[in-house]
């Protein structure tokens, strides 16, 4: 078996490779010029539109039209291709209708042979369910236009699997980020996108063809009608009561919703922790600068954010935060200086950007509460927004008795984060997962109060084992302070957290 080439049959396989090789993966450019083409052909439309259901959609897409475009349907195989050119496979099945046209396509330009799956046929024991030569064992490729919930995929899969075929790969044009992914992975299943919605969305929007407005109503639709996995579609091998379990939506891995971050700091958190295998934060709050940065080079290693409360020490200089910064970049961290804004726009400019502090010059992230109103976001925006900072918004807290909290206050705080996606980054929250409505993918949220064990402090705080935190209570980030900074390893103390966190996290992927 050959990456991204059928090969059963050699000969044949050589020439047909040789063609294949013949295509070079599209540049940026083309990526984008396709992305602008499928706009102006209307396959993919922002606006407002009813759909069947009577819901109203701020986005449409409707692939059929391009059959009649060849160029296009030539730039899609292609792009296409290029999501499995590293993937093994023997032969190919498009879904019909509408990605039969792009599978022949992919099939004739690249030498990969195709089968075919009959619509109509329900009774697979009188007439052929699969039309073409394929052999039991080989590795079939699903080819699909669009994923939303990965239903018609996995309608697919079944008289795939009855023939014999080896099904473990799928790659569509489009991935709506409505929960498919996350659908056709709990039936064995990974899914090649060439585009996720959000990625179409933020190229559009950057050439003027989608206002600001629309691109945050497409990702607030997007994150408010994730999809149940339809129970005919439960993985057949699940016990009676699995498809209840398995409609949940799954959590999206962190380099998954990296894309949907308009906030810069927002997605290079996402990425960064990918990247370092780390969701901990740990909350420096130690008596001195110099006991501070010598706690940022110790658990630099097992961190994706150093929180600060710069207001503890007595001294602040421009060399303390200049090697603060030195210490982020060596060790791969973002610094998040936790000031608490809390007072009207015109204020928090001066205290963001002056003072003795000057935050804003060098703090990637800082957070403020909702209390004044959204005017404190706007003047934040204003000094962090062209220094590329991002915002957590205090939606709950993790002390006792606090007023910041679920209910009309953190469904307030999540309405302004969804208005200002360009500089609110995500939360502090406490359950996320309990919130009427999920936030957009992109916000990240970041949960205080935690410890190894349960319990809490004289003064009010409560803490949260961190599975509870990333697993049960679906946040992404544990912030830890005194389970760190007090041990008498902190940095040993760190990578303990760190491991904890990060199997919540990996259990909660497969959950
Ligand atoms: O609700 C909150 C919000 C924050 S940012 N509760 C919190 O405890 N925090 C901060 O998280 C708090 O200011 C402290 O820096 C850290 C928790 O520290 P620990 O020592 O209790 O883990």
């Amino acid at each position: 078996m050959m990456q991204g080439r059928h090969s059963k049959d050699g000969g044949r396989a050589s020439s047909l490779v040789a063609k294949a090789t013949t295509k070079e993966p599209m540049t940026q450019q083309e990526v984008e010029d396709l992305v602008l083409k499928l706009n102006e052909i209307e396959a993919v439309k922002f606006g407002e539109f009813k759909l069947k259901s009577g819901l109203m959609s701020p986005v449409y897409v409707d692939l059929r039209v391009i059959v009649s475009y060849p160029d296009v349907l030539e730039q899609v195989s292609r792009m296409m291709y290029a999501q499995v050119r590293d993937t093994p496979f023997d032969i190919m099945c498009g879904v019909p209708y509408t990605a039969l046209p792009i599978a022949t396509c992919m099939s004739l330009g690249f030498g990969l042979p195709m089968v075919m799956r009959r619509k109509e046929v329900k009774d697979y024991g009188t007439k052929k369910a699969i039309e073409g030569a394929y052999k039991r064992g080989q590795r079939c490729l699903v080819v699909e236009d669009l994923v939303t919930s990965g239903a018609s995929v996995l309608e697919t899969l079944d008289p795939l699997q009855k023939e014999g075929l080896e099904v473990t790969d799928v790659v569509v044009l489009i991935d709506r980020e409505q929960g498919g992914e996350a659908h056709l992975a709990a039936n064995g299943l990974k899914l090649h996108a060439a585009f996720k919605l959000s990625a179409l969305l933020e190229v559009l929007q950057r050439h003027g063809h989608v206002s600001a407005a629309t691109a945050a109503a497409v990702r607030a639709f997007i994150a408010e009608n994730q999809t149940k996995l339809p129970p005919a579609a439960a993985p057949a091998a699940a016990p009676a009561a699995a498809p209840a379990a398995a409609a949940k939506p799954k959590r999206l891995p962190y380099e998954a919703r990296a894309a949907s971050a308009r906030n810069p700091m927002g997605r290079a958190c996402l990425e960064l922790m990918a990247r370092k295998r780390t969701n901990l934060c740990v909350a420096a709050d130690v008596d001195t600068a110099e006991e501070m940065l010598a706690l940022a080079d110790a658990v630099g290693p097992h961190i994706c954010v150093l929180k600060t409360h710069v207001d503890i020490f007595d001294e602040w200089t421009e060399s303390i935060a200049s090697r603060l910064q030195a210490l982020a970049e060596r060790h791969d961290f973002l610094i998040f200086e936790d000031r608490k804004f809390a007072d009207i726009g015109n204020t928090v400019v001066s205290q963001y950007g002056g003072g003795i502090y000057k935050i804003a010059d060098w703090s990637h992230i800082t957070n403020a509460h909702l209390v004044p109103g959204p005017g404190i976001i706007d003047g934040l925006k204003k000094v962090g927004l062209p220094k590329g900072r991002g915002c957590l918004l205090l939606a709950e807290m993790s002390s006792k008795g606090a007023l910041a909290a679920a209910g009309p206050y953190a469904e307030a705080v999540a309405a302004a984060a969804e208005a200002n996606l360009d500089f609110v980054m995500g939360f502090i929250s406490i359950n996320p997962g309990a919130w009427p409505k999920p936030s957009s993918p992109g916000l990240i949220h970041m949960t205080p109060g935690v410890q190894l064990a349960e319990g809490g402090d004289d003064l009010g705080q409560q803490y949260n084992t961190p599975p509870a935190v990333i697993g049960a209570r679906g946040s992404d980030v544990i912030i830890v302070g005194r389970g760190v900074i007090k041990a008498g390893d902190p940095a040993a103390a760190a990578a303990v957290y760190q491991k904890a966190g990060w199997d919540a996290y990996e259990a909660s992927l497969r959950a």
